[in-house]
């Protein structure tokens, strides 16, 4: 069975949700620090989990007979910055946890998510290579660089066959994200509905590559079971979908609430902004494992603000 470590989270929710749907719910686990929404809650199995306890881990992969572990907890890049030590603790105690489950053959099969933040000011800004010079600069960006690192040795050294993403920015309705720099990128279509009116924390000309998070949990599924002989990454694949500034996501949000209004504020979270790439070259995804993105701004909007407005759970 599977197991999603962070299940409650803007990621963990929706797969947990997915995942259910196409295995059946009590074949998916959701494990969190804290209970879920009531359309998670209502399921499928939960467990209260600390994943940075070992032993605590290890008991639940067993009692469920967990073959596949999901590892979506983490602190986002703008919380991390506040407290860089917990953030540390979390984003890699976690993983070692996992691929230490996976050496040890009490589990199969590993996702572990990656970000663009593991770029930095000096990674070449447009089209971003899969390899290429990595120096992040926030504390989020180097777990991120440092994980992929390790995820890429247990695979070599051990065999794990662990499987990664470097997600862009991710929209959702179903869930709010928790504490990341992109998270005005849903924040503005809520304010939209609700106040016409939102003061964006970054620049009007802020270009980050972006994607609906229906094009993220496909693009999940899709790695997790392709054949394992495609896969020529064991790092954390490049994904892209769209890039998009906070100017053009509110034109976007203009053409179906003409009256909404956008003022720009930028705060600490523009440094962080301002060291990552504007657009992502994903062709090694889309060769290995034949990825293609479904959503581009218009349609995102679209499923935003018609989610949003009927207040679905
Ligand atoms: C964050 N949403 O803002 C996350 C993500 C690329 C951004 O890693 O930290």
């Amino acid at each position: 069975s599977i197991l999603i470590i962070g299940a409650c989270g803007q990621i963990g929710t929706e797969l947990t949700l997915t995942l259910r749907n196409r295995y059946g719910n009590e074949n998916v686990i959701a494990g969190d620090i804290r209970e879920g929404n009531e359309t998670l809650m209502d399921s499928g199995p939960f467990e209260i989990l600390d994943a940075t306890d070992y032993d605590a881990l290890e008991e639940v992969v067993a009692y469920y007979e967990i073959n596949e572990v999901y590892l979506m907890a983490a602190m986002l890049s703008a919380t991390a910055e506040k407290f860089p030590m917990r953030a540390w603790n979390l984003n890699m105690k976690t993983l070692f946890n996992v691929l230490n489950l996976a050496r040890d053959k009490k589990i199969d099969t590993v996702f572990w998510p990656s970000s663009i933040a593991v770029f930095g000011p000096n990674t070449p800004e447009t089209l971003t290579p899969q390899s290429t010079v990595m120096e992040p600069t926030t504390v989020y960006g180097i777990s991120k660089q440092s994980g992929e690192r390790w995820c890429n040795y247990y695979h070599n050294k051990f065999g794990v066959d662990v499987r990664s993403i470097r997600y862009p920015g991710l929209i959702s309705w179903k869930t709010m994200p928790g504490g990341g720099t992109t998270d005005y990128a849903v924040e503005i279509y809520h304010k939209a509905l609700s106040d016409k009116k939102y003061t964006c924390f970054l620049s009007a000309d802020t270009e980050l590559p972006m994607m609906f998070m229906d094009d993220a949990i496909r693009a999940t599924l899709e790695l997790m079971e392709a054949d394992p002989k495609n896969i020529t990454v064991r790092s954390s694949y490049n994904l892209s979908a769209m890039s998009f500034t906070p100017a053009q996501v509110a034109a976007s949000i203009k053409g179906h609430i003409p009256e909404f209004e956008i003022s720009y504020q930028p705060d600490f979270r523009q440094a962080i902004a301002d060291t990552w790439p504007s657009s992502i070259d994903d062709t090694q995804a889309r060769r290995d494992w034949g990825w293609k993105p479904r959503f581009d701004l218009e349609e995102t909007t679209k499923e935003m603000l018609g989610n949003i407005k009927s207040g679905r759970p």
